[in-house]
């Protein structure tokens, strides 16, 4: 072969070779992605199934230890973001990429039936103890029913648009509206700010991007939320 035909052949030799890696390369984050959303959508099962056992939502993890940050055995005041309790729920510890922040929406009340503090089990439909429905789901309910009538408030549980229908993904200027509870599901660090979680996800923040928003370069987190009178609906159907 001349000197031309053998350049000609390194560099189509070089072009495969790139287009399989890429190709494989988006094959894995694909896979990556799936395996997040399952994991989202799991978690999302042990909440619900956790309400209807406990009359409550879990509470945060303040460690990656997995256990509710309690004080005195009950969800520690103001305690409303942190790592999903994983063995206060029975589930195993999973991998850094696919440990979930959590937040929970609580907004307790001094009356009782009023309260909408979600990760506190409290009588607030005036049952007595040895009642049927003392301290129970229904409970739960009362509370999502309140925590739907509540105004809009940043300093709770929230979510915030889509780049579509619901606005900007932005948190701080398009909070959009309260959610019961959300999970993100980190994977990598897309953004390469030297966190897993990715824009406009941040540890310590209350709020979290819509479940329906599209897939974007610089983000592979995955969310799973539910509004108040969504998840308040879902627990009615599931009532024995
Ligand atoms: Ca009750
Ligand atoms: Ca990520
Ligand atoms: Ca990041």
């Amino acid at each position: 072969m001349t000197f031309v035909e053998v350049s000609v052949a390194l560099v189509v030799a070089g072009l495969m070779s790139w287009a399989a890696f890429s190709g494989y390369e988006t094959v894995s984050a694909q896979q990556e992605i799936e395996r997040g959303r399952a994991e989202a959508q799991q978690l999302q099962s042990v909440v619900r199934a956790f309400a209807l056992r406990h009359g409550r939502l879990p509470c945060p993890a303040a460690n990656t230890d997995g256990y509710e940050s309690l004080t005195a055995g009950v969800c520690t005041t103001g305690n409303q973001v942190g790592w999903f309790p994983y063995v206060s729920v029975g589930l195993e510890q999973p991998t850094d990429r696919l440990r979930a922040r959590y937040s929970v929406l609580r907004a307790a009340h001094a009356t009782a039936a009023q309260d909408a503090d979600l990760a506190v089990a409290r009588e607030r439909t005036g049952d007595a103890a040895g009642d049927a429905t003392f301290l129970d789901v229904t409970d739960l309910i009362a509370a999502l029913n309140n925590a739907a009538t509540l105004l809009f408030a940043a300093t709770r549980t929230h979510l915030t648009g889509d780049a579509g229908a619901a606005g900007a993904m932005d948190c701080a200027a398009n909070p959009v509206m309260a959610a019961a509870y959300w999970v993100v599901v980190p994977l990598q660090d897309k953004d390469n700010d030297g966190n897993r979680l990715d824009a406009p996800h941040a540890l310590t923040s209350l709020c979290a991007a819509s479940p329906s928003a599209p897939l974007r370069l610089a983000s592979d987190d995955v969310v799973e939320a539910e509004s108040p009178a969504q998840l308040a609906g879902w627990l009615r159907k599931s009532l024995p």
